[in-house]
């Protein structure tokens, strides 16, 4: 098991690593501040940092070096914006990580929670340093091995969440809704069902007499073939409620996940459009869920794809809490294979209109109160795979404190404390992290289309790798055009938004291009507002993309006498495989669009026939 004095472990001089100023600091705590807030000071001979609790002194201290590192004055206040700030992991007690791309677990192996205290430690000081303070350790696909977490696994969860506890991480665990029927072959798991509550109840019981801090259950229910209320002829509120209403006298809460769709469905209907599903399902029941039941909702209506609308459940709902899933493993982004900063990609997410008013980023904090992040490290020597992924967790964890902060602001601290202060090496990895999802973007499926993925893997290009498939992800490419008409003359997904935005997005001329294929069908032929034809435009960018990718690979090579070797190594070698990855894109895509129309590049550069 790694620790934190292997070799290589050490060789990198990331921002976690970097040594903590100590002396010369004074420490109080100040009631009058909030909980989790600090003040800072710079006085004569030393320097003062107060904070609303332990906590406060934690993210205060940080934050003290967080400054010095980017050169920022001392003094400052902070709070954080939003409550909840949760890292759930994808991890199986196999060891396996579902949509890791850094090693595997630092949590489980062969079957049970198996770990390096000081590595977990570690971890666990690695998200303080960033502000959260909840984690979810396991994989939201609950096993029949993963639901022994609730039994036979639960004294090593305590000892897991004891040492997040000094850094202020409470724990939660995912549940499979199933597990009377899993763990002690209850003949069924139904939510109304008493003896299935009574279940329940000495399962909690159980837990906060080992965990008094515990913070709740995760559950992905009637998703993906794995079992839910639905299942037993109840509703999600059926299901959610029950286990909400034992959790709530000891405090705790449920995050009810709002991934679900048809999974099962028949390409050849195009009545049903997987983007309306979570809408359709939990706006009915808004206002029926008990208050300490979360809904957790992913920032867009299908999946993680590289762009997306944000999903209109979240400004939707009045009446029921929520929070803001992203995904910070990049699943569908290039798997820390290919750079992609998502900094960029969340103030996006932040940015998008609720109405006619408000922008997301308005809610964060007030009626969005958790903010979720799917994780992105693993046992790997840089726990990312790739050490600029780490900007990725980074800047989860900013935004999670304080949302209105940007992409830019938040790479300006990352890099110094990174790869330190040389202002050639700040500003050329700046550049590139900053036009990172904008080139993968541009090589893949640009205007919002997305998937065209490879089918499981989601790496690499497979125009129909989805196309006849029951998944529900199309775009029905043909000779002459291609996309889904999803306006209120088509799936009438727009009108899930506010009617400002369903006015935007039904009308082509006003619906943002980048999004165009994801609202409209539309023809090869459609002028684009730059004058070029949407095929055109297609074309272009995959070519655009590549030629990115080879401009960072020069930029990155000409930081080579500044950076360390391993560093150096690490990145040159993803982005030599990022180029072979954009190359097939390009050809695959342009060749794919090529052989639908006839229509040759303008510019007369190749395309396979
Ligand atoms: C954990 C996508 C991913 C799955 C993931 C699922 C989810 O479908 O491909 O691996 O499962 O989302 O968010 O539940």
């Amino acid at each position: 098991m790694r620790t934190l004095n292997d070799s290589m472990y050490n060789s990198y001089k990331c921002w976690l690593q970097t040594s903590l100023p100590e002396e010369g600091i004074l420490k109080t705590i100040n009631p009058l501040l909030p909980k989790e807030g600090y003040r800072i000071r710079q006085l004569n001979n030393h320097i003062s940092i107060e904070g609303g609790s332990n906590a406060g002194l934690i993210y205060g201290t940080f934050a003290l070096h967080r400054r010095l590192a980017a050169g920022h004055d001392i003094d400052c206040e902070g709070a954080p914006r939003i409550a909840r700030r949760v890292i759930n992991h994808w991890d199986n007690p196999d060891g396996s990580i579902e949509r890791g791309y850094a090693g595997k677990s630092i949590f489980f192996k062969n079957g049970e929670l198996n770990y390096s205290i000081e590595q977990v430690n570690d971890y666990a000081r690695l998200l303080a340093s960033i502000g959260i303070n909840e984690i979810t350790i396991n994989n939201v696909n609950v096993s029949a091995e993963g639901a022994k977490l609730l039994t036979d696994m639960l004294p090593d969860v305590k000892k897991i969440a004891d040492i997040f506890r000094p850094w202020n991480i409470r724990i939660s665990l995912a549940i499979n809704f199933e597990s009377p029927v899993l763990l002690d072959g209850m003949p069924t798991a139904d939510p109304l069902d008493p003896n299935v509550r009574l279940w329940w109840e000495k399962r909690v019981e159980e837990i906060y007499s080992m965990i008094p801090d515990f913070s709740g259950f995760l559950v992905k229910a009637d998703s993906e073939f794995i079992g839910g209320p639905v299942a037993h002829g109840r509703t999600e509120a059926d299901g959610a409620n029950m286990l909400a209403r034992i959790l709530a006298p000891f405090g705790g809460v449920v995050y009810w996940r709002c991934f679900i769709y048809d999974c099962l469905q028949d390409w050849r209907d195009s009545t049903i459009d997987r983007p309306k599903a979570a809408y359709e399902i939990f706006m009915p029941q808004d206002g029926l869920f008990e208050p300490n039941v979360i809904l957790q909702i992913k920032n867009g209506p299908c999946d993680f794809q590289v762009r997306e609308p944000n999903s209109p459940l979240l400004g939707a709902l009045k009446k029921t809490n929520r929070a803001l899933e992203l995904q910070i493993t990049q699943e569908y982004t290039g798997q820390q294979i290919d750079l992609y900063y998502l900094g960029t990609q969340w103030e996006e997410v932040f940015s998008f209109p609720v109405d006619d008013k408000l922008v997301l980023r308005d809610l964060m904090g007030k009626k969005i109160n958790c903010i979720v992040g799917i994780s992105n490290i693993g046992n790997d020597e840089n726990w990312t795979g790739n050490i600029l992924a780490q900007a990725n967790l980074y800047a989860f964890g900013r935004l999670a404190w304080d949302p209105s902060l940007t992409a830019g602001e938040i790479l300006k601290e990352w890099i110094p404390m990174t790869f330190g202060g040389n202002t050639e090496v700040i500003e050329k990895i700046y550049e590139i992290l900053m036009r990172s999802r904008e080139t993968y973007e541009k090589y893949t499926t640009p205007m919002g289309l997305g998937w065209m993925v490879n089918v499981h893997s989601h790496y690499g290009p497979s125009p129909e790798g989805y196309e006849y498939s029951k998944w529900g992800t199309y775009h029905r490419a043909n000779y002459k055009a291609i996309g889904i008409d999803r306006t209120s003359k088509g799936t009438k997904f727009t009108l899930q938004y506010h009617p400002s935005l369903t006015a935007m997005f039904d009308d082509i001329n006003k619906c943002p291009e980048k999004l165009l294929l994801f609202f409209h069908r539309l023809n090869y032929s459609h002028v684009m507002k730059n004058g070029k034809t949407l095929l055109q435009h297609y074309y272009d960018l995959h070519f655009e993309g590549v030629e990115d990718v080879e401009e960072f690979i020069e930029i990155w090579k000409s930081l080579e006498p500044h950076l360390p070797k391993k560093a150096y190594d690490n990145v040159l070698e993803r982005l030599k495989l990022q180029l072979k990855n954009a190359i097939e894109w390009r050809d695959v895509l342009n060749t794919y669009f090529y052989r639908f129309t006839g229509i040759p590049d303008a510019k007369g550069r190749k395309i396979y026939e």
